[in-house]
């Protein structure tokens, strides 16, 4: 196991500290993550979404042996970041958007039929229950340094599917051993499956492989890995499709490969031409330390967001119309039904 971490994975150098701090906990205490070859300490969200805290490292991303797309294999550096451990269930999709279209329906089960524009809705509605900066705004331009939920880069997805490991699964080369990690063409009886029924990868994350292609937040471009910067790539600025990744129900093994690159466009949602294979999972910035002592209370800060003109209703989420709630002097009684209460001293 440690062999495989050492192939191909260039480990990362330094872990950052990580504290956390308000609601959210992690549950497991150790050393950093990088000297395991387990799964990687995890923190529960304020909406009870578990995500792996994903130490900074770098990696070889794409495969000279896969298809063009993926062609050259090069050296890329992730900063640290929380990914969620599994796909975005429909019961978690309902509970803050209100609906579902998913053709498989079950509560455990990935939503699926959302478009890439769904999922960033998604990110933002739950950036907002947790008093977070979202990321995405009406045009849906990102703001990678916003505290909120957004959805992987391609980098930051491969990244945590290899989970250290260079080989064309993140456990090892064995087509055949795909059935243990995935659901996918050769097992799914042609429909989803409730998350977290396979095995998880080496840093507890499920259904990386299969199960729903997962969105992530770059425009795809084929050549993009000709002239991918080598420091957080985030993708081309501009482009017709974005980007999924690692396969699903309905694929073969070959196109659940870690490296293997799958592309539609942003809005597109229907269920006739496959979206009842696409889903999700978010991600947000790492944690950063923090060194306060102050108690929690229902002082405003600069973590809590909420809607500027409106209740919490979709539309206002869609319409990216958000507002910092403006500091309160402390015990000046509770906030607004809506707004965020908890400090996000441990979130950054
Ligand atoms: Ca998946």
């Amino acid at each position: 196991m440690a062999e495989r971490l050492c192939r191909g994975l260039l480990i990362p150098p330094l872990l950052a500290c990580l504290f956390i701090t308000g609601c959210e906990q992690a549950d497991t205490a150790g050393p950093p993550a990088r000297a395991r070859a387990g799964p990687l300490e995890k923190i529960t969200t304020k909406t009870g979404i578990r995500m792996a805290l994903i130490p900074a490292g770098d990696f070889l991303m794409g495969d000279d042996r896969g298809e063009d797309d993926e062609r050259p294999a090069h050296k890329v550096h992730v900063a640290a970041f929380c990914m969620d451990e599994h796909e975005v269930t429909q019961r978690d999709y309902q509970a803050l958007l209100r609906k579902n279209r998913s053709r498989f329906a079950g509560p455990d089960h990935p939503v699926d039929c959302v478009s890439w524009r769904d999922a960033a809705d998604y990110c933002n509605m739950r950036s907002f229950k947790e008093g977070l900066e979202p990321c995405y705004d009406r045009s849906y331009r990102c703001n990678f340094a916003a505290s909120g939920y957004r959805l992987p880069t391609e980098a930051e997805w491969e990244y945590a599917c290899r989970a250290g490991a260079a080989d064309r699964y993140a456990f090892g080369n064995d087509a055949a051993r795909l059935g243990e990690y995935a659901w996918f063409s050769g097992n799914a009886a042609k429909t989803t499956h409730p998350v977290k029924q396979k095995r998880p990868n080496l840093w507890g994350l499920y259904d990386m492989h299969g199960n729903v292609w997962e969105w992530c937040h770059d425009r795809y471009d084929e050549a993009y890995y000709q002239k991918s910067p080598a420091d957080s790539p985030r993708g081309p600025e501009t482009g017709d499709t974005c980007a999924l990744r690692g396969g699903c129900w309905k694929y073969s093994a070959e196109r659940c490969r870690s490296a293997a690159r799958h592309s539609e466009t942003p809005a597109f949602a229907g269920v006739c031409f496959g979206a009842e294979t696409y889903g999700f999972r978010c991600v947000r910035r790492a944690p950063q330390p923090t060194f306060t002592s102050q108690p929690l209370s229902d002082t405003g800060s600069p973590g809590e967001w909420r809607p500027a003109d409106g209740p919490d209703t979709e539309k206002t989420i869609r319409a990216g119309r958000y507002a910092p709630v403006p500091p309160r002097p402390h015990g000046s009684g509770p906030l607004p039904a809506g707004v965020g209460v908890a400090r996000q001293s441990g979130a950054g």
